[in-house]
């Protein structure tokens, strides 16, 4: 039997955008998802947008006891920015104020440790439609003010805060290529983005040392390691800019508080360095996070760029690392993600080795299943392959804390099937089931499973 340090905690990773749902009067103003499913709705799986997900919203109280059936001692969700302030600034919404209280308190008076991460890909959509959203200097005043008012209004209530999650990921999907709004295909925005994102998370890092001296707050990035092809220079070279790109540009200035001079020289090569200051490369050195999430689903595995850059076309990630599709993997069938246990080894490695040891947690590990009804036996989800996937990653996880990593718990995505941006309902991650027609919720046979892991402290 594994057994897990003592303390260690298990759990779940969800997002405000990804489970509440709105309801008529609800004051929440739209963030860019609500607002791109008016104008596309084509552009999400099965025409299905944000608007209901998981009706958290009004189902928060059963949902908070499903959190102990399934054995949590820890839970991460996120506040939507769009929900305290609608226009992402000025006037607040006191129905969303009260109503994440609510769930705070219910959720600490079950003694579940409460992670709260402040931004999941939800910006208000007034600040793009105002002022250029990420590209203007003055959302991450907006955020800070919005982070400190979040401290201010809950920080009784909240064990460790996260400023954003994969933070990367809007930069890539909304400004490299054209999936998450504002679907830009820039890259000198895209660069600018991704700076002023890492600002606003150092100014909420130090709001929060302010305002809550005793409390911890973190970022939480998607770590995969980048595996080259071969040991062929090309290829090597090709891995080692995918991780300045995908790791490297977050995780060193939030846990170094600095930027790698590489990735520095690269972007300034190409022209694509943005607009700094002293001061900022300042507040960014001295305010570096407390802990790291880390969200592991799939290795990336890269090569060689195969072709040259046309000279007219929009520089792309491609230019530098293209995706690498390796012969004979191991894949979830049902979600055509390569499975590799070892990358969570090779991540708690990295942090112990490159970043001090870090305290951190797995925020996020998961497996999404298309097409899940079909392993319902006796009204159940059967969903043993979710329970070795689980398992494969505990052992590598074990196996890196027994080798000295900092790991303080273990987030499963996710406690109940959620929406997913662009994927909507597609792929379920959930330890429950949620019959999207009735919004019924069933325990799937992972969900007992997940609840004696969390008894035993391991299996
Ligand atoms: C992560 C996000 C989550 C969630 C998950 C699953 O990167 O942080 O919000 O969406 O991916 O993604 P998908 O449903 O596309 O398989």
């Amino acid at each position: 039997m594994l057994i897990f340090p003592k303390d260690f905690v298990w759990g779940s990773s969800t997002s405000g955008p990804q489970t509440e749902g709105r309801v008529p009067g609800d004051g929440k103003g739209d963030n860019l998802w609500d607002y791109w499913y008016q104008v596309e709705p084509n552009r999400y799986y099965n025409g299905i947008g944000p608007d209901k997900t998981s009706t958290f919203y009004e189902n928060w109280e059963k949902d908070i006891e499903l959190l102990l059936e399934t054995g949590h001692t820890a839970f991460r969700t996120s506040i939507q920015w769009s929900r305290i302030f609608p226009q992402g600034r000025g006037e607040v919404n006191p129905q969303g104020v009260a109503f994440y209280r609510q769930v705070f308190e219910a959720i600490k008076a079950k003694g579940i440790r409460l992670l709260v991460n402040l931004y999941h890909f939800d910006l208000p959509f007034a600040l793009q439609e105002d002022g250029d959203g990420w590209e203007n200097k003055a959302t991450i005043k907006a955020y800070e003010d919005y982070a400190r008012f979040c401290f201010e209004n809950y920080g009784d209530l909240v064990d460790q805060w996260i400023t954003f999650n994969e933070p990367i990921v809007p930069v890539e999907f909304g400004y490299f290529y054209d999936a998450h709004y504002p679907h830009k295909v820039d890259a000198k925005a895209a660069v600018k983005v991704a700076y002023h994102t890492q600002l606003a998370s150092t100014l909420a890092v130090k709001a929060c040392h302010e305002v809550l001296p005793d409390s911890k707050i973190g970022i939480v990035l998607n770590l995969t390691p980048a595996y080259p092809r071969s040991q062929h220079p090309a290829d090597v070279k090709a891995a080692r800019i995918a991780d300045l790109f995908q790791a490297q540009s977050f995780l060193d200035p939030s846990v170094l508080g600095t930027y790698p001079e590489e990735l520095v020289e690269i972007l300034s090569e190409h022209d694509l360095l943005p607009e700094y200051t002293a001061e900022e490369l300042e507040l960014i050195r001295e305010n570096t996070v407390d802990f790291l999430g880390v969200n592991y689903y799939q290795p990336l595995r890269v090569m060689a760029p195969r072709f040259a850059k046309h000279p007219d076309s929009p520089l792309l990630p491609e230019h530098f690392y293209e995706p690498y599709v390796m012969p004979g993997r191991k894949i979830n069938p049902h979600r055509g993600w390569e499975i590799y246990e070892q990358g969570i080894y090779h991540i708690a490695q990295n942090i112990k080795e490159n970043y001090g040891n870090i305290e951190w947690m797995l925020t996020e590990n998961g497996m999404g299943v298309e097409g899940e009804d079909k392993f319902r036996e006796n009204g159940m989800i059967r969903d043993d392959y979710r329970i070795d996937f689980v398992k494969g990653h505990l052992r590598e996880l074990h196996r890196a804390i027994e080798d000295g990593a900092n790991c303080k718990g273990y987030l499963i995505w996710t406690f109940i099937d959620c929406w997913s941006w662009l994927n909507s309902y597609k792929n379920r991650y959930g330890l429950v089931e949620l019959d999207l027609e009735t919004q019924e919720r069933r325990l799937k046979k992972s969900g007992h499973w997940f609840k004696e892991l969390s008894d035993n402290n391991g299996f």
